[in-house]
């Protein structure tokens, strides 16, 4: 009754829909009496995980018997979504699948509705991690995701009149039927304590707090093979014996099971607020943990293989660790605390072992998402990791000092300050000396103490500018004022990643040109070798074939053959189609029925009804200043304004009707990212119940932005908004999706969006804004106020203040671009400098969609040029370039 143990492979609808029926009558989560669609959509998922785990052994199997050196991709967040559709397209059954269910009475796309999302990430970086799996296993080759399983994913996303409200998501509610419990592999886990030191020098991590993290596996398999690989995500507990059952029945209940709570709360939510030192202690529990249990499970593989002769030094040919940003950095320190405290190896082999094996991929070139942990809660967590990383800033600096040289001081100086993993701490003893000794904190120098002799010596006060002691102690004689706090001390885990990997790689060209050139310029200098670009990709199963499928049988019938879902090089063959007109009608049907979709689920969502035949414009990631929602609402304010002014007949021949759509979510603590969100349905509340404008503009904010949303919005969306400040955005990877589904995006010349154009054509993509080399110079001028706003940026800031939106005066969100008072660096994200060229842009966009041939040709040339995004590609590249891993194909 199992399909697991069905004997005919592929099964038939029939043998399926027994399955079903078996799970549904032998899983006890459910009442008996029913078959109701939660029900239904629990036994499928079961009976396809049923096929998917003897593939997932036989994988496995396979792995450990050839000894094949494996890939692990460590990330704090996996992205997944949805699984069942993605599940069965993959193993080839979703038309089995959706004759079974409607034996039983049921529709697969309702069935396949009822999953929640998994929504273990935020936002790109974890999507990527998905995908990257889906190309891995789909590729064959030998790999592994860790991660942590939290309880609540990224939070529900309300829209009220007050902006957005965050709900806990508890997609663990009904239960996950794709994971199995590993009780079997738990590995200890421990935090605090203390340090000893024995008579040979060995180090004891010992006493604090212990807790245990559990596996569970997901599998995950790759299309068209029978390769299916694991995503193995930890939960912490405590270890056995810790409920405290007679101090439970003295009556103190909650203080019984302290300990279980303490250890299970880590995983309880993603990335949890880290505003109290709780929060920050959690979230680097959340990271140790993912680090320490993984390091574990990777040992523990690497020795069972080995057998009795444990070659540690062959590690590395064996083990290729990835780190996902920075989160997972403590892999560093942990793997050599493993080598050296518990396996006995030296330093420096366990140094060259470490280097050799992990790797670094930077997401992110804002300063202030560079990770730095107080080096002293990270002292108290976990003493001996500091011990290490102490260690490792100490060769460092040998390293800078032996490569930079003492004759120049200051820089030598500059080099250090720019280059150790810890900041604001004092020189290893052994260096102590080098650099000309500075007085750390010249206000709190009472002047009697000066002596002439030290008048000149340069200071450096808190603000990092250089004074004279005199000029530093004008009108102050006499005086002691209060002293400067010292500076904290910090661990960069951006420099200790790029240090302790042997490869660190940006995620688009543009990006990791930025990597080399600014953010790690001095590393670059060092070390060139190490640094390497790997522009993201996305899977083309989930991202067309299956979101898709009306596109996906025009492109199989258009290149002959259904292998551009395994060779994406084949949708360039769309080129020599792109005017025929043939083709044209059907690509248009095709998008026309996923526009009706989408207007369905605005219905559902927001009550508002829009026309499929307006232009979908969409603009979906998360609310970010740098990502500029902000322009494109004051684009399309600017556009009501000027639809406003104008006669019903002129504004029918200047404007298209469309349909503005964005979704996202902002960060619960991103006050500014919130405003945003409240002024976009504020606009909506307006324009969209606007008599004169009627389907000419309509504004939605699509609530609860996900990836199953995703995968409605994007098939059906005809311009794409991709508007970042340029140099900001790494890569962005929905650029790519919705390049894949013929949809043409507005643009800045940032991130990913540099090589689409380039690969769809420039007469394909909207392109306006300042280039990234052009920033800081803007930046500059904006500062000295020499920024001459356009009028029409002025007209429109006005317009929202007049009250057309609402009672709000919207002083914080405009206050912002203008750089008033208390509202911090003016316009730092370049929204009034790139508004004129966006909105010249945006009617260059109308005129182009007025000629639906030429519209056409643009949309089908975005998918023919879209082939070079697919995560199959970027998946050959790392295997190649980092991991030095080969595909095995399963016999
Ligand atoms: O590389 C995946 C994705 C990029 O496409 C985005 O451009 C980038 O913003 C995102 N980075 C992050 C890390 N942010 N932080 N912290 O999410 O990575």
């Amino acid at each position: 009754e199992s399909l697991g143990r069905c004997n005919h492979f592929p099964p038939d609808a029939s043998s399926i829909a027994s399955s079903i029926k078996h799970h549904a009558e032998f899983t006890p989560l459910f009442s008996p009496e029913k078959f109701e669609p939660s029900k239904a959509f629990f036994a499928t998922a079961q009976s396809v995980r049923d096929a998917l785990i003897i593939n997932w052994n036989a994988t496995y199997d396979c792995y450990e018997r050839l000894n094949v050196k494996q890939a692990y991709y460590l990330s704090m967040e996996f992205l997944q979504g949805r699984a069942l559709l993605n599940a069965i397209g993959n193993l080839g059954l979703t038309g089995a699948y959706a004759d079974a269910l409607s034996k039983l009475g049921h529709n697969l796309e309702k069935i396949a509705a009822q999953e929640p999302d998994a929504a273990l990430g935020n936002g790109g970086l974890g999507r990527l991690a998905s995908c990257f799996l889906d190309s891995l296993a789909t590729l064959n080759y030998p790999a592994w995701g860790y991660g942590l399983r939290y309880k609540y994913g990224l939070f529900k996303q309300r829209i009220t009149k007050d902006g957005q409200e965050e709900v806990a998501e508890d997609w663990l509610e009904m239960s996950n039927p794709w994971e199995i419990m590993r009780n079997d592999v738990a590995y200890p886990i421990k935090f605090y304590g203390k340090v000893l030191t024995d008579s040979d020098g060995k180090k004891h991590w010992i006493g604090g707090e212990d807790i245990k993290a559990v596996a569970y596996d997901v599998p995950i398999p790759g299309y068209e093979t029978k390769t299916t690989i694991s995503l193995r995500l930890w939960s912490t507990k405590a270890p056995s014996g810790e409920f405290g059952l007679s101090v439970f029945n003295s009556g103190k209940h909650t203080q019984a099971a302290e300990a279980l709570y303490n250890a299970e709360k880590i995983c309880h939510v993603l990335y949890p607020g880290d505003e109290s030192l709780e929060g920050k202690t959690l979230r680097l529990k959340q990271q140790y943990t993912l680090c320490s249990a993984s390091l574990q499970d990777i040992i523990a593989r690497f020795e069972r293989r080995s057998g009795t002769k444990i070659r540690w030094e062959e590690f590395p040919e064996k083990v290729a660790v990835q780190m996902n940003d920075t989160h997972p950095t403590l892999c560093i320190p942990e793997l050599m605390r493993i080598l050296i405290d518990v396996k006995g190896l030296r330093w420096k082999e366990a140094w060259n072992i470490t280097q050799r094996t992990v790797a670094y991929t930077n997401h992110t070139v804002l300063p202030e998402a560079l990770e730095k942990w107080s080096l002293e809660l990270m002292q108290k967590l976990l003493p001996r990791h500091v011990e290490i990383i102490e260690m490792i800033d100490e060769e460092l600096v040998r390293t800078i000092v032996s490569e930079c040289g003492t004759a120049d001081s200051n820089l030598l100086e500059k080099k250090l300050k720019q280059m150790r993993i810890l900041e604001n701490v004092e020189l290893p003893p052994a260096f102590s000396d080098l650099l000309v000794k500075r007085k750390a904190s010249p206000v709190a120098v009472s002047t009697d103490e000066l002596d002439e002799s030290e008048d000149d010596e340069e200071l450096k006060p808190a603000d990092g500018k250089s004074k004279s002691v005199k000029e530093c102690i004008k009108g102050k004689k006499k005086k002691i004022p209060e002293p400067v706090p010292e500076p904290p001390k910090l661990v960069r885990m951006a420099n200790l990643c790029v240090v302790g990997g042997h490869a660190v790689n940006g995620v688009a060209a543009i990006h990791s040109e930025i990597v080399k050139d600014e953010v790690f310029n001095d590393f670059y200098q060092l070390w060139p070798e190490k640094f390497q670009n790997k522009t993201n990709g996305v899977t083309p199963r989930r991202w067309i074939r299956f979101c898709n499928p009306d596109l996906s049988k025009i492109i199989t019938s258009w290149t002959g053959s259904e292998d551009w879902v395994l060779n994406t090089e084949k949708l360039s063959k769309l080129r020599q189609f792109a005017d025929n007109e043939d083709l044209q009608a059907q690509w248009r049907t095709a998008k026309r029925n996923n526009k009706l979709k989408v207007a369905s689920l605005i219905k559902e969502r927001t009550g508002y009804i829009v026309s499929p035949d307006s232009m979908f414009d969409i603009q979906v990631k998360r609310i970010h200043e740098y990502k500029r929602q902000l322009l494109n609402i004051l684009g399309i304010v600017y556009r009501y304004k000027m639809m406003k002014e104008m006669s019903a007949s002129e504004r029918n021949k200047k404007y298209v009707p469309r349909v503005c759509i964005f979704g996202g979510k902002a960060f619960a603590t991103y006050v500014q990212a919130k405003r945003i969100v409240k002024f976009i349905t504020d606009v909506g509340a307006t324009v969209n119940h606007d008599p004169d404008i009627g389907d000419l503009l309509k504004v939605i904010f699509v609530p609860d932005y996900n990836v199953s949303v995703a995968e409605l919005l994007i098939p059906a969306s005809e311009l794409s908004q991709h508007i970042s400040t340029a140099g900001m955005e790494a890569s962005g990877t929905s650029n790519m999706k919705f390049a894949m589904n013929g949809c043409i995006l507005i643009g800045t010349l940032d991130g990913a969006n540099v090589e689409i154009r380039e690969e769809v054509g420039e007469d394909n993509f909207f392109l306006f804004g300042a280039r990234a080399n052009e920033i800081a110079g803007l930046r500059k001028e904006r500062a000295q106020g020499k920024f001459v706003p356009d009028p029409r940026f002025e007209e429109v800031k006005k317009f929202v203040r007049s009250g057309v939106f609402g009672s709000s005066s919207y002083n914080e969100l405009l206050g912002a671009l203008e750089g008033n008072e208390g509202f911090g660096r003016a316009d730092y994200f370049l929204v009034g400098k790139d508004f004129p060229s966006y909105i010249d842009c945006q009617a260059k966009v109308d005129e182009a969609y007025k000629d639906r041939k030429r519209w056409t040709r643009m949309s089908i040339m975005n998918t023919a040029g879209s082939y070079n995004f697919s995560s199959d590609r970027t998946i050959h590249e790392y295997a190649r370039d980092i991991w030095n891993i080969k595909p095995v194909e399963l016999p």
